[in-house]
């Protein structure tokens, strides 16, 4: 899979994804990246980006013609191109999902209080990561290609996402590991226990109790069997 970026900020892009997994995936092949820097297609001797908006107000707006010299190349080559946007649709799994299986992704990175309203007709699609703000589409790009690029075939073992707690509609179950007490906290002895049965029927009461407690809006959603049926309905009678 490819991605291709397009930045004011081309270090913000690059270091993370020479680092930790998406590195090594990037090293082996396994991905290939793109990196273009905006400013190379700005305006004049400033190499200018962004102007006033019309209309008057605070803050600056990006120019339409720079994002569409760096932007159209990347569309003929067969991309798919993604704003980074708060009015863009969330960023969920299954986004993240049906993304993974497209071949050649293209992410607008904008900065500034806005873009002129014309880029939008240069981009198929428009994603936020979330209802809050943040300075420039650089990290909301990085979250998106993270969250795709883990899904690529051979990135991470395939088993570490079929569990995925998104994929599940639940959130995941407790993990623990060494030491079997730490701090007069102990290791539920279940888990010790070498019963596959039982530590699977366990994992699967506390994800839903997880979800129950911090996500219930999850659990409408979740495919839910009779028996986790049963199991929220006795949980709900303890405690
Ligand atoms: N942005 N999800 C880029 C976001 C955002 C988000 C605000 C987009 C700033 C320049 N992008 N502009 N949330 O907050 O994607």
């Amino acid at each position: 899979m490819r991605f291709d970026v397009v930045t004011l900020f081309p270090e913000m892009i690059e270091v993370p994804l020479r680092t930790s997994i998406i590195g090594r995936a990037v090293e082996a092949g396994l991905i290939s990246l793109g990196i273009h820097e905006l400013r190379d297609h700005g305006l004049g001797r400033h190499r200018s980006v962004d102007d006033y908006p019309y209309g008057g107000g605070a803050g600056m707006v990006m120019r339409p013609e720079p994002l569409f010299a760096a932007v159209e190349p990347l569309r003929a080559a067969g991309a798919n191109v993604i704003l980074l946007d708060p009015a863009g649709e969330r960023l969920t799994d299954a986004l993240a999902r049906e993304l993974s299986t497209l071949p050649h992704l293209a992410l607008v990175c904008g900065r500034y209080e806005g873009i002129d309203e014309r880029i939008r007709t240069l981009v198929d699609r428009e994603v936020s990561i979330g209802d809050y703000v943040v300075t420039g589409g650089e990290l909301p790009a990085l979250v998106l290609i993270d969250a795709v690029a883990r899904l690529v075939s051979g990135v991470i073992a395939e088993a570490s996402h079929e569990g995925d707690s998104f994929a599940a509609g639940l959130l995941e179950h407790p993990q623990y590991t060494r030491p079997e007490e730490f701090r007069g906290m102990r290791v539920p002895p279940v888990l010790l226990s070498g019963h596959h049965g039982e530590v699977n029927a366990w994992r699967r009461r506390e994800a839903l109790r997880r979800t129950r407690d911090r996500r219930p809006d999850l659990l409408d959603a979740a495919a839910l069997t009779d028996a986790d049926r049963a199991a929220l309905e006795e949980m709900t009678r303890d405690a």
